[in-house]
């Protein structure tokens, strides 16, 4: 779908085209025509994401030094780093778009652009290690999967990779919790306290209700997004009831029940003002997130000067050769 260069640029036609190409479920690929609101819808879920993945490496990385055993050190460790990997496939996803990763940082720093809400919780105990695994990865793989299928190319191929890691992230982590759960009274207590403090951020992780939420409509017609906030809600809500169970925990909602007529599970009312007022900046750990990225950057602009200054005389030497 590239123009030709030797007649005038017609935009409908390129947008018929791009229409098609949508309509058919084939990808646009980089050198593709597409809409401007479509490159930019998509470079803002792919940097949100992409900012996510790296401020989520906090929480967790927070028990790097704190793990209990080797063992458990080595798994964190892996799954800290693929986290950092999947930024990184990410960025590099927008890059594909025209956006640079480094102004994509600073917009992320500035607070100008969003990552996602769980991240801005603390891990208080062993057990959140845990659970993160379970619940947002959980979460994440329900989210992810169908984005395999998103209409642009080098997001959905990124997805790919990414999903294949987050089930070994989401097995990693209820296999710790049962590990738990086999333990002491104290350390089942721990798990417990653990899903009460997670369960209904990881709701959230999901986006406003559809009603309420002003990309979806656009983003499904652009076969970005596959399937609705709530549709995805909902499903994870479905695989996540019967795992508590086999692990002996209760999710904590009272309103969660099985309704036989729809085959779903039913569940009580989220707590949208504590989902607004995470976004907006004000949750547990916003700032202390925000200040460790800030930091990260200032501190280790020189390695970025020095690669490129490297990069540089590598590239002048092999052009005079
Ligand atoms: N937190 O109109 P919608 C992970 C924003 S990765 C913060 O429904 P959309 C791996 C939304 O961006 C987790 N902001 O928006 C891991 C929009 O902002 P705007 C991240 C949120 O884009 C595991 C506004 O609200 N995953 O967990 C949230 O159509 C363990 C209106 O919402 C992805 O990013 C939220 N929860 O749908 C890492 C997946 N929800 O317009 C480490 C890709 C919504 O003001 C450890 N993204 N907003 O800029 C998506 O699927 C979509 O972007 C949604 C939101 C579904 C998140």
């Amino acid at each position: 779908m590239t123009a030709t260069l030797d007649r005038p640029v017609d935009e409908d036609e390129l947008q018929a085209q791009f229409d098609a190409t949508i309509a058919a479920e084939h990808r646009i690929e980089p050198r593709d025509w597409m809409p401007e609101g479509y490159r930019k819808t998509l470079i803002r879920q792919i940097a949100q994401h992409a900012h996510s993945e790296i401020i989520g490496m906090q929480p967790e990385g927070d028990w790097l030094l704190a793990a209990p055993s080797l063992r458990r050190k080595a798994i964190l460790l892996a799954k800290v780093q693929d986290e950092a990997g999947h930024g990184m496939y990410l960025y590099s996803a927008a890059e594909t778009l025209g956006a640079d990763r480094a102004d994509l940082t600073d917009k992320l720093i500035e607070g100008k652009q969003k990552y996602s809400s769980i991240f801005n919780y603390r891990t208080l105990s062993y057990a959140d290690v845990g659970v993160i695994g379970w619940f947002v990865d959980g979460a994440a793989i329900c989210n992810q999967v169908p984005l395999c299928r998103s209409s642009y190319g080098p997001y959905a191929r990124a997805m790919i990779r990414i999903c294949k890691e987050e089930s070994f992230h989401q097995r990693q982590g209820y296999e710790l919790l049962m590990t738990m759960m086999r333990g002491t009274p104290e350390q089942r207590e721990m798990v417990q306290d653990a899903v009460d403090r997670w369960w209904w951020p990881s709701l959230m992780m999901f986006g406003p209700p559809d009603d309420d939420s002003p990309n979806s409509a656009q983003s499904m017609a652009w076969g970005i997004k596959r399937h609705s906030n709530d549709e995805l809600r909902q499903r994870y809500v479905d695989m996540s009831v019967p795992q508590a169970e086999v692990l002996g925990v209760t999710l904590p909602d009272p309103d969660l029940s099985y309704d036989p007529e729809t085959g779903h599970y039913r569940f009580g009312q989220i707590d949208w003002d504590e989902f607004k007022r995470v976004v907006g900046g004000d949750g547990p750990a916003n700032k202390e997130r925000i200040a460790r990225r800030r930091a990260a950057r200032d501190d280790n602009a020189w390695v970025t000067e020095a690669a490129m200054a490297y990069a540089a005389k590598h590239a002048a030497r092999t052009e005079a050769a």
